[in-house]
This record gives structure tokens, sequence and C-alpha cells, in this order.
């Protein structure tokens, strides 16, 4: 046991996958796991006792070590038993790591590069030595992935990992495994406080959406609370469900989730100082009522959040236009006058006919061409949109169409432009409020 791996204490699924890994890339490396590892990785484990074989630090003479592989950590005190051969100088260090923050082991040879997942850096190298790997690894070595990066939807997720990713479904990683082993940990703990909830839920009907709100004093840390909101959301069945749960230190945590575009979770959890993406949102409070917590998230679903912004809204306004007759040649110039790449071309009542843009010069060949009316060119086919529409439906129909301008029509008469910065402006929380 001259070479040895070892990773973080509270080994999670890229702290494992990264450590198996290395046994294939340093071949007679055998892994030695802190003792905590996290529920879930400990559930694998004892089932895949015979496939990936891990060893406790009382299992090996440590005087034997001779090289000490270091994967997904790059800090001694992290580190399980194990740490005790710090500033041994007869023993070779190798690190594997992801995070930045300043460590203190020292390597004689690292791959430290900031990615989702450490596994991404160690299947790059499997991948440029042409190691064979089994599909169960494979598997594995996809959950570290998808863990560390929320199944790659996490912001920290580069290129890298999604190209990892295709590598191992390539090389057959299972995804209803993946799946199963990812499914986060809902215990005892859990199920009580999801039971508590539900006890004195009640269903609001706000701004057209149902709702609900529940509250309860938790004491000590509790895992996965998100989780729990989950699936309270889905046993209420509520377009938005809130849950507020109050510490003995006079702390209050808040965390909503939403099932429908219109209520951005995120935007709503901004306002009290948290964050969160449109689906799932936190916050955390401090020396609160928490009577006025709720009253602020129904204020916030009501729509002084973003829940009721419609196209008419958002829309630039006045449009300019331009008469079916005029010549192309001056549309050229008022194009490049404005500054924008299409305009609509409108007849005398206010009708749109059609869209004549920067491409639709392309069809021109002779410079005689230039003097002939604009609706000699216009493409007729006009994508329009009501301005009682979501701005998500809008996003869709500039995506589906490939075009970064929606005339915004009410009863057959154009009142506005929806622009691709309008849609921008409202994704990204840049209203002004
Ligand atoms: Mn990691």
């Amino acid at each position: 046991m001259e070479q040895v791996v070892t990773t973080h204490r509270n080994t999670d699924f890229d702290a494992l996958a990264s450590s198996v890994c290395a046994t294939l890339l340093y071949p007679g490396a055998v892994v030695v796991l802190p003792r905590a590892v996290n529920p879930n990785v400990r559930a694998f484990l004892s089932i895949h006792k015979d496939v990936f074989e891990t060893l406790t630090w009382d299992e090996i003479p440590p005087d034997g070590v001779r090289r000490l592989i270091v994967v997904d950590v790059n800090q001694w005190s992290r580190l399980g038993r194990i740490r005790s051969l710090r500033g041994r100088t007869d023993m070779d260090v190798i690190l594997w790591d992801h995070h930045l923050i300043e460590g203190d082991i020292e390597a004689r040879w690292s791959c430290v590069r900031p990615m989702g997942a450490t596994i991404t850096l160690m299947i790059q190298r499997l991948a440029e030595a042409e190691i064979p790997f089994s599909p169960m690894h494979a598997t594995l070595f996809l959950a570290g992935l998808y863990e560390d990066t929320g199944s790659l939807m996490f912001p920290s997720t580069t290129a890298e990992d999604a190209r990892a990713a295709a590598f191992l479904l390539e090389h057959e990683a299972d995804l209803n495994i993946v799946g199963n082993l990812l499914r986060p940990a809902y215990g005892e703990r859990q199920k009580e406080i999801l039971f508590n909830m539900l006890q004195g839920a009640e269903r609001l009907f706000v701004s057209g959406y149902t709702v609900s709100v529940s509250r309860q004093a938790i004491s000590g840390h509790v895992n996965s609370l998100s989780v729990v909101v989950h699936m309270y959301r889905q046993i209420m069945n509520v377009d938005a469900a809130f849950g507020i749960f109050t510490t003995p230190d006079d702390r209050c945590i808040v965390i909503g989730r939403s099932g429908i575009d219109a209520l951005d979770m995120g935007a709503i959890m901004r306002n009290l100082g948290g964050g969160g993406h449109p689906g799932a949102g936190s916050a955390l409070l401090k020396s609160v009522n928490p009577d006025s917590i709720t009253e602020m998230l129904l204020d916030l679903v009501r729509g002084n959040g973003q829940a009721s912004v419609r196209v008419g809204d958002l829309m630039s306004f006045p449009v300019d236009t331009i008469p079916p007759e005029t010549p192309m040649r001056e549309v050229a110039m008022l194009l490049r006058e404005k500054g924008c790449t299409g305009l609509p071309v409108v007849d005398g009542d206010g009708k749109i006919q059609g869209v004549i843009s920067r491409r639709d010069f392309r069809k021109l060949r002779k410079d005689a061409q230039l003097d002939a009316p604009v609706k000699a060119y216009m493409s007729r086919s006009v994508v329009t949109i009501d301005p009682s529409k979501s701005p998500m439906q809008a996003a869709r129909l500039m995506v589906r169409h490939d075009i970064g301008r929606l005339p915004v029509v009410e009863n057959e008469r154009l009142i506005g432009i929806m622009t691709r910065s309008d849609a921008m402006t409202y994704f990204y929380d840049l209203l002004p409020t």
C-alpha cells in the first residue's frame, strides 16, 4: 500500500468518484476514506463494497505510504485521521481539486483548476490516457459530476464539465441509477416538519395564483429544508409555496418554490435580501416578526414583484414605422440613422403590412432597385404578439422564429415593439422599482 488516495470528510459523490478514478490513474493505489461520509455515499458504498473497495485509516500501515493522492480538497484540516501524515518528508503528495480557495496541502504535482467538479479534471486525464473503465464506474463518475454541478445547472458548471458528462454517457453511465443515487436525503426529521406544515396548511388565492405559506419553529440545523418545501408545494398543488422556519437564535429561514414561470421566486427572494432562480429561492432574515414576513411574501406575489408584468409593460413605444411606399434608399438611411436592424411597415390605418430588415437588402441586385418601394422587399409574414402576453411567451416566440423584435399588436394596430433587450431587462431583474 505504497500509494493511498484520500479525500475530504463528509465525503460526497464528487469526492468518492474522484477517489475511485484516482485508482485507475494510479494503478495499485488504494482508497482510504474518512470516517464521516455523506449518508447517500454511505448507502452506495454498502451496496458496492465488492466493486469499489475502500479502506479506513486503521486498515493500512501508515509507515508504508510513499505517495498520497488527495482529491477534491486542498486543506489538511478537512481530511480524516490520515492528516497525521502531514509533514512526512519521505512521501510524495499529488493533488487534484476544483476548489480555488487557498489550501495548505503542498503537492509535488497538482492539477487544480476552476471546474464544476473535480471528477471532470480526472475524466479528462482518463480520456487522454485511454484508460478503460466499466459502465459502473461511468455511473459513479457521472453521479459525482451531477452532484457538484446540480446536473450541469449550477453557474459554476463549465463547458468541460458538460463534455465530461457526454463522455461518461458514451461510456454507458446509467442515468436511472444516477437519479436514484442523488435523490435527496429525506429522513424522519424532514418527514416531521412536512407533517407539521401540512397540518396547518391553507390554500390562498392571490392575484390569480394559488399560494400556500406555512410557518413553524425548528431547533438546530435541518438538512434539505428546500426539499421539504418542494414536496409541500407538490402535495398542496399550489403555484407557489413558502416555508418560514424560525430558529431559537432569532433567525428566520424563508424558502420558496414556484411552479409557474410568471412567479419568479428568485425575484421575490431578492426583495427579502436573499436570492434564487425562477423556480426556487430562499432568504435568511434576523430579528424580524414572522407575521410581517407572511404579509411581505403575499404582497410580493400580489405583483409588487414581477408577478404581473406583461408585454405591454415592457414594450418600447412609440414605434418608428414606415409607409409601404417608402423607397428602399430612404429605408436604408433610416435604419442607419436609428441604429436598428429592422422597421415595421405600416399602412395609413395603422395596420402592420410587413417588416423590413437589414437582411432584406441582400435581395437587391442593382443600384436602381434602391428606388423601388419597401413593400416589394419587406417580409410579409410578421410574427406579432398581444400586449397581455407574458414576457416568457415573447421570449419563446423570439427564439422559435429567430427574431430580435416583436411588434406588439392590439386590435390589429401596432402599439409598440418588444425587443430582445426589453425581454432581457425583465429576465435579469433590471426593472426600475
Ligand atoms: Mn467537489
